[in-house]
């Protein structure tokens, strides 16, 4: 594996996903693997388990590890070519790419959507950037449009619970205040195209994802039908991709309650996390048996551990 950025970056997913979780079973079984290796995390945005699973994961291969949140203490950067830099940013992603490399064997990077504009989004101006200046391997720690590390981890909770050897796994959109990024169902869209599941998107209407991305998958604006026969609801908010980035909808009738979950087949609840209780869902599906946010949340370490160690091995 030469980057990280993308699903499509993923060569054989049933093979990564069964090395992950080898990987759990023995976290430190390859713990020579990047001795004097230094891992960088840069940050743009904030995080939690992002941070401590990759973090983990890499000392887990035995990796030195870096971390900077660039937004607060490094300088401003500038991503446009030939832009006469009077402004704000103090320095060039050109010269920042290439002085951190020297610094680190792999870079990894969390950087959101700005939504100032979908193109600009969709381009993903930043991490892509990076990929071309730095002359290390680049990791996605969620970009404008993407969360890759956060969907194989949620493929392999899916490999983990489920009991059927096809499941049917509902993306359903939960309610939110703000106006949040479309890279955690983007990816997980993504990643569950390369899986054996029946794959069903429910939201209501005018939140339908980059077409480009849902190609081929069923989505059903009834969310109650959509649950019927469920095994695997993983809810999710994002902010509208057609009207880029705005918050169309916040009708409660969406978040996810112990009634809904009672129309699955006895589902499991998923989530990526953070959440926001009695909005997107209620403490009473958060707190039951069926919920595997915790879980989810212990696979971030044995996804970036399997990522990082292909990425050293390449
Ligand atoms: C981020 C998102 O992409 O939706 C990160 C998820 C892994 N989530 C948030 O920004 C939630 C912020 C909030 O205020 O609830």
């Amino acid at each position: 594996m030469k980057k990280y950025t993308n699903i499509s970056d993923i060569i054989l997913l049933p093979d990564l996903i069964d090395e992950a979780i080898a990987l759990k079973k023995n976290p430190f079984a390859f713990e020579q693997l990047a001795k004097h290796k230094t891992l960088v995390m840069l940050f743009f945005n904030p995080s939690l388990r992002t941070r401590l699973s990759t973090q983990k994961a890499a000392v887990n291969l035995g990796m030195q590890v870096m971390v900077m949140n660039i937004s607060n203490d490094g300088w401003a950067l500038e991503f446009e070519d030939g832009s006469v830099m009077k402004n704000g940013a103090a320095e060039h992603v050109k010269e920042a790419a290439q002085v951190i490399s020297q610094y680190c064997d792999v870079l990894a990077i969390r950087t959101f959507a700005g939504f100032k504009s979908r193109e600009e989004d969709y381009q993903e101006k930043v991490i892509n950037a990076f990929v071309k200046y730095a002359t290390v391997p680049i990791v996605s720690l969620e970009s404008a449009t993407g969360h890759p590390l956060q969907a194989l981890t949620d493929a392999i909770t899916i490999k983990e619970y489920q009991n059927i050897s096809k499941p049917k796994v509902v993306l359903s959109w939960a309610p939110h205040p703000k106006a949040l990024p479309q890279a955690v169902a983007n990816s997980f869209v993504e990643v569950m195209n390369l899986s054996n599941v029946e794959l069903v998107i429910t939201h209501p209407k005018g939140y339908e994802l980059n077409p480009e991305i849902t190609k081929g998958v069923s989505i059903e604006y009834n969310q109650g039908k959509a649950f019927e026969n469920a095994d695997f609801i993983y809810t999710k908010n994002w902010s509208s991709f057609t009207d880029y980035g705005k918050v169309l909808s916040q009708d409660k009738n969406w978040m996810i309650t112990q009634e809904k979950m009672e129309l699955t087949n006895n589902a499991k609840f998923m989530h990526c996390l953070p959440v926001r209780r009695n909005v997107v869902v209620t403490d009473a599906v958060l707190d039951s048996e069926n919920a595997l946010v915790i879980q989810q949340s212990n696979n971030r370490t044995f996804a970036a551990q399997v990522v990082l160690k292909k990425i050293l091995e390449s």
